[in-house]
């Protein structure tokens, strides 16, 4: 049974894995590479390199309310930890890990734009003794290919043996066995034209040696030397020129040292000490943001940790971070970076299941402020996911969760996730108007709940955002859950020609939601819901780099086919599910959406809703505005005094 990697910050959880497994499986963070620029790509609000806000935060109290989360499905294949993902620009790849009773050699491709799985191929070709099946390994994506390399595998041994996928052929290849020795719970960075590998722990010994290996060669190189010490769990993070590592664990002793790799010199250089009260830590996830490394969480056997810090590596420097509104000190969290802000989410906070948790915080470093992400519809809590940064969301995957009982908490393990999608007003609202962007504002592939689908192909214009609210008319106000629906958003250009954009987001319960990317300009703005008719706001200015705030009112209700009109068909289908229960998301029997009010059940309410519209056709003019919160209608631009939605 191996001693030297197990982890020092899950006591309790590894306790209970080892009543469910005769192995102990160490804890480790996934992938460091989730922050590549390679990794971006879909939609984006901005151009990048915003600029420093200054004066007020337009819209600074309703930030928190703009965030949402989409649920992802389970996967057909098992639930798991140690897993790794990659984002190839159009796909989330997961792949391998281990289910406390399995060393798992699947894989699953998911596709936002769909919302939809497909299985990898297996098996992959890493075959012989030991066997394909591993988990700690690392997975970095090249922008063509997934290499997987190292981890343990289902021999409980180490390997230095991996394969490269591409998602385009479906095809797996493997890789030449690398010149140093198999290990887990390595760092691995993607460098543009290498994957770095450095560090981690066999069986019995932990490591500092590390080597390279381009896939334009199909070679490894070795590394020089490192200054660093032998570990594992370090956090590592590529900056465009550098390999940064900081942190890790021996078996005896965390560290609190780094030392930064540089390719096109071939040297190591130890890294100066982060900013006090500096602690020793393994897990710490590493971000890279463009300019700044920054490092938070972690943890040693007792204590999980909030900030390293900021690590420029220009000037080798660390600056501090702010703690205020930080999540919960954690590890075996994820953390991606979108352009704009660091987010975290999920992780441990302490030795007992009781600890995982399933919430967050977004960083801006623009700012140094910590924003709450909303719970609204989080995946459940978890440790030992996944976290990939799309370009306009976040994908959560797998890991292991809590089940309790009467009789106590077990770890299970996940296969499902969530979707959760910033939207940052600030950002928006102080980004200097961009002139020139680089970012193309509609995607050929769309997510589902990617605000805008162009019927021609957009030129390079500024950007606007509209944060919106909705009533539904026979549904309790909010905070209800039954507020949370999808809506359907339609901006048709008022006075100049051009595409009309539609836009699915889901409301909040507070019926609150957003679309953005959305070019400057002036939109008649339609709002619809399933089972409504849809209103309509006319001449709505859109400014660039701005977010326009309007309430959309109590959205009339009895529209059981969606046709966007009320009448006898509507009737006919109450009718036939009179006095049933039903369910519009999940039923597929006709009339099962005419349960307008949400109650599960079509009865007499219902029908009273819909006879109070009865003969309507939308759109129609906006009804009533009771939130005197959003009644503000217009657009907000930076200047104008917070406090509007106090
Ligand atoms: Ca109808
Ligand atoms: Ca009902």
């Amino acid at each position: 049974m191996r001693r030297a990697r197990r982890h020092p910050t899950l006591t309790l959880a590894i306790t209970v894995l080892v009543l469910m497994s005769t192995t102990i499986h160490p804890v480790a963070a996934q992938t460091p590479t989730p922050s590549h620029s390679g990794l971006r790509s879909g939609i984006q609000l901005s151009s990048n390199g915003a600029s420093a806000p200054t004066g007020t935060q337009p819209l600074g109290l309703r930030r928190s309310l703009l965030d949402s989360w989409q649920s992802i499905n389970q996967a057909s294949v098992q639930g798991r930890q140690y897993h790794t993902a990659v984002w190839t620009g159009a796909e989330a790849i997961m792949w391998g890990g281990h289910d406390s009773f399995n060393y798992l050699d699947t894989g699953i491709r998911y596709s936002p734009s769909t919302n939809t799985y497909t299985n990898l191929p297996q098996p992959s070709p890493i075959t012989g003794s030991p066997p394909t099946a591993r988990q700690q390994h690392t997975a970095v994506w090249t922008d063509t290919e997934m290499i997987i390399w190292g981890g343990e595998t289902a021999n409980i041994d180490v390997v230095n043996n991996g394969a490269a996928f591409n998602p385009v052929s479906g095809t797996w290849r493997p890789l030449p066995n690398a010149p140093i020795g198999g290990r887990a719970l390595h760092a691995a960075v993607w460098t543009g034209s290498s994957m770095i590998v450095w560090g981690g722990a066999t069986e019995t010994s932990f490591l500092n040696d590390g080597a390279s290996y381009s896939p334009a060669t199909n070679t490894w190189t070795l590394l020089p030397p490192a200054p660093l010490s032998p570990r594992q769990e370090a956090s590592a993070a590529w900056t465009g020129h550098e390999l940064v590592i900081w942190g890790g664990w021996n078996g005896n002793s965390f560290f609190a040292d780094g030392a930064r790799y540089i390719p096109s010199t071939n040297s190591w250089s130890m890294l100066p000490a982060p900013p006090a009260p500096v602690f020793a830590r393994s897990s710490a996830t590493a971000v890279w943001t463009g300019n700044e490394v920054i490092i938070w969480g972690g943890g040693n056997g007792a204590s999980r940790f909030g900030p390293v810090g900021r690590y420029n590596p220009t000037g080798n420097t660390w600056s501090p971070m702010s703690t205020v509104g930080q999540p919960t000190p954690r590890a075996v969290h994820a953390a991606v970076y979108t352009d704009q802000e660091m987010l975290i989410w999920g992780g441990s906070t302490g030795p007992s299941i009781g600890g995982l948790v399933g919430d967050g915080a977004r960083y801006a470093p623009a700012t140094d402020s910590w924003t709450a992400m909303t719970l609204n519809g989080a995946p459940s809590v978890r440790q030992l996911h996944t976290g990939v940064w799309s370009g306009s969301e976040m994908i959560v995957w797998g890991g292991s969760g809590s089940s309790c009982t009467i009789f106590g908490c077990d770890l299970i393990y996940l296969r499902d996730g969530g979707r959760y999608r910033p939207v940052d007003s600030l950002a928006l609202t102080l980004t200097a108007a961009p002139t020139s962007s680089a970012t193309p504002t509609v995607t050929p592939t769309p997510t589902a709940t990617s605000l805008l689908t162009a019927t021609t192909t957009p030129t390079p214009i500024a950007m606007s955002s509209l944060a919106g609210a909705v009533l539904l008319q026979g549904r309790p106000d909010p905070p209800n859950p039954a507020l949370l629906v999808k809506l359907s958003v339609r901006f048709s250009p008022s006075v100049a020609p051009g595409p009309i954009l539609t836009a699915e987001p889901f409301a909040d319960a507070s019926g609150h939601f957003s679309a953005f990317g959305i070019p400057a300009g002036v939109y008649d703005i339609e709002v619809k819901h399933q089972n409504s008719i849809s209103v309509k706001a006319n001449a709505v200015s859109m400014l660039p780099a701005a977010v326009t705030v309007m309430h959309f009112g109590r959205l009339p209700t009895g529209d059981a086919n969606g046709d966007n009109l009320v009448d006898i068909v509507d009737f006919s289908l109450l009718r036939s599910v009179f006095g049933a229960s039903t369910d519009c998301a999940t039923s597929t029997t006709p009339g099962a959406c005419a349960d307008f009010d949400a109650t599960a059940m079509v009865d007499i309410v219902d029908f009273s809703l819909l006879r109070s519209n009865f003969g309507r056709v939308g759109p129609v003019p906006i009804e009533g505005v009771p939130d005197p919160c959003l009644s503000a209608f217009g657009t907000v631009a930076p200047g104008i005094p917070t406090g509007i939605c106090g």
